[in-house]
């Protein structure tokens, strides 16, 4: 398997489980600047809409969606549990927060805070909703450690996005099980082996 990523993107989510089921895979970093590999080939050449991650199979079959992904990746280890078995209340909750963090933490802060043209105004209206997302989140993990009780992938995904907010300078002091929950996951072998893979940290 290959994983095409870019340090401290969404793909960050694929590479931590990645690690998390101790997968042989190797990683091709690509500029988002650029959408360039580092040999200078285009990127768009192998994702046309130039995001990551894209994971390409063994049988080289190219796929992309962070959270189609993040299920492939935990079912390559079922005893991990980081997914639950099809038909199961596990599975759901596990994949109705892949798409929670997918559609109302992902793509709120994406692109819309990253992109030096967005207006105040629609800037104002995301840090909004993501204080609303943050404060159910926060009242939510301060009953439970993750999200859908045991770590899953949900977890690898929620936290590699809430962490933007250092970044984009969004305190999390308002929210401490939060803070907490990030601190929690961010001590996993695997976050931290997929983060120093990617040069966040030395
Ligand atoms: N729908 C895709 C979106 C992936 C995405 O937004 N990737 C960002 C990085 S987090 C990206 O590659 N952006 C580059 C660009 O917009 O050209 C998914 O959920 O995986």
């Amino acid at each position: 398997m290959k994983l095409y990523y870019a340090p401290a993107a969404c793909s960050l989510a694929v590479h931590i489980a990645l690690h998390e089921v101790g997968a042989r895979f190797d990683t091709a970093a690509v500029d988002l600047a650029t959408h360039q590999l580092a040999d200078g080939s285009s990127y768009l050449d192998i994702a046309p809409r130039g995001y990551v991650p894209l994971l390409e199979l063994d049988d080289g079959t190219r796929h992309t969606e962070a959270a189609a992904l993040l299920q492939h990746v935990a079912d390559l280890d079922p005893a991990q549990a980081l997914i639950g078995e099809p038909g199961t209340a596990r599975r759901l909750a596990v994949t109705e927060w892949l798409a929670f963090v997918s559609t109302e933490l992902h793509k709120v802060f994406s692109p819309w805070l990253w992109h030096k043209e967005t207006a105040d105004s629609t800037r104002r209206a995301v840090k909004d909703k993501l204080a609303q997302r943050f404060a159910e989140l926060d009242a939510r993990l301060a009953h439970t450690n993750f999200l859908a009780g045991d770590y899953s992938v949900a977890d690898a995904y929620a936290y590699t996005i809430v962490s933007w907010s250092d970044y984009l300078g969004i305190p999390l002091t308002p929210y401490p099980s939060l803070k907490a929950y990030l601190a929690r996951v961010a001590a996993r072998p695997a976050v931290q082996a997929a983060r120093r893979a990617e040069g966040l940290d030395r």
